[in-house]
């Protein structure tokens, strides 16, 4: 893929950031999340890829813009067919509340790299560079620990674990315990608690437990591009999501249920992924604003060809740009 769509891909999930940013604190999930799939949206229809929607916002029936197989880009006929995976607002919840890591993402990868993945659970495990290849899904908590604590020259006492803060990780939370390794628990977005375990200052070094298997594949593309690892096996939790795994052709048990690696999620090492904090986070700062119409914005986008990760601050004059008025209109209060 061509490396400028990584910029491009950087104005996308600024757009969407700064679309559903007004909505910080209102406690209004579904209009914060519908500014930001308006803005991706209106952003992407300037770009000049030929993008299908694999992971997005629903079914047609369900969604009405960046839906599963919708197109997306411009144009013209002969540009890269690419394949799009999209959470235009990861950590709705976290956004309504004003509490930190609500971002905007976007991964992209040329046709049939992503893995098209159902909207159910998907079990987690993954890590930063450093300790590639020391993760196995199927092997037990303690284990896995212990081969990542080598890997990283750690005491399994200073390793940091980040998992998601729900009832049903009451007991590998136990078993973490048990081996005496240091817990972070975060109320939602499991995506940037992935991009966490890739970065030392964040002081992150494995994630585990049940998260959505659409942000599965987002957050592996970013760990692809990072030179860490990652491990899935979907969980389908309700008769709906088992019918959601059918309706891709995974029948019997042992389609649905098999390891999916890093290679799975996202094939080769052609991906982009882009992310703008929405509100504060730990890796991103949120939408700051800055008065005189200008807004601050704050984006990591990453090139898995080259394993180039930038960091992108931008003062945005919201009075002077097209696409962002246009958006912002729409949603004003
Ligand atoms: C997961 C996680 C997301 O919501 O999908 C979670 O991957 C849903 O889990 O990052 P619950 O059903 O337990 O709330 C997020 O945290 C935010 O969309």
């Amino acid at each position: 893929m061509d490396r400028d769509l990584a910029m491009e891909l950087v104005r996308v999930t600024e757009t969407a950031a700064l679309a559903a940013s007004g909505y910080m604190g209102r406690g209004d999930k579904i209009s914060a999340d519908q500014a930001a799939v308006d803005g991706m949206r209106r952003a992407f229809s300037s770009i000049s890829i030929c993008g299908t929607v694999v992971i997005g916002e629903g079914e047609l029936d369900e969604a009405p813009m960046l839906y599963i197989g919708e197109r997306v880009g411009c144009g013209p006929d002969g540009v890269s067919e690419v394949d799009i995976a999209v959470d235009p607002l990861e950590g709705t919840t976290l956004i309504a509340k004003g509490l930190p890591n609500a971002i905007a993402v976007v991964a992209m990868a040329p046709k049939g790299c992503l893995l098209h993945a159902p909207d159910t659970y998907m079990k987690k495990i993954a890590v930063g560079p450093k300790a590639k290849g020391a993760i196995d899904i199927n092997k037990s908590v303690k284990e896995n620990l212990e081969a990542v604590a080598d890997a990283l020259n750690k005491n399994i006492e200073d390793l940091t674990v980040i998992i998601q803060d729900r009832p049903r990780h009451e007991e590998i939370i136990q078993q973490i315990r048990e081996t005496g390794a240091r817990i972070k628990l975060f109320s939602d977005g499991d995506v940037a608690a992935a991009i966490a375990t890739g970065f030392d200052d964040t002081g992150v070094d494995i994630l585990m437990g049940i998260g959505g298997a659409p942000e599965g594949v987002i957050a592996a593309a970013a760990l692809k591009a990072m030179g860490g690892d990652m491990q899935g096996i979907l969980q389908p939790m309700s008769p709906e999501e088992l019918q959601r795994c059918h309706d891709l052709g995974l029948n019997s048990e042992v389609e649905i249920y098999r390891v999916l690696s890093l290679e799975d999620l996202v094939k080769g090492d052609d991906c982009l992924f882009a992310a703008t904090g929405i509100t504060q986070g730990e890796l991103l700062r949120g939408v700051v604003y800055k008065g005189n119409d200008m807004a601050e914005t704050h984006s990591v986008v990453m090139r898995g060809q080259t394993g180039t990760i930038r960091f992108v601050t931008a003062l945005h004059r919201l009075n002077k740009t097209t696409v962002l008025q246009e958006v912002l209109k729409k949603h004003k209060k």
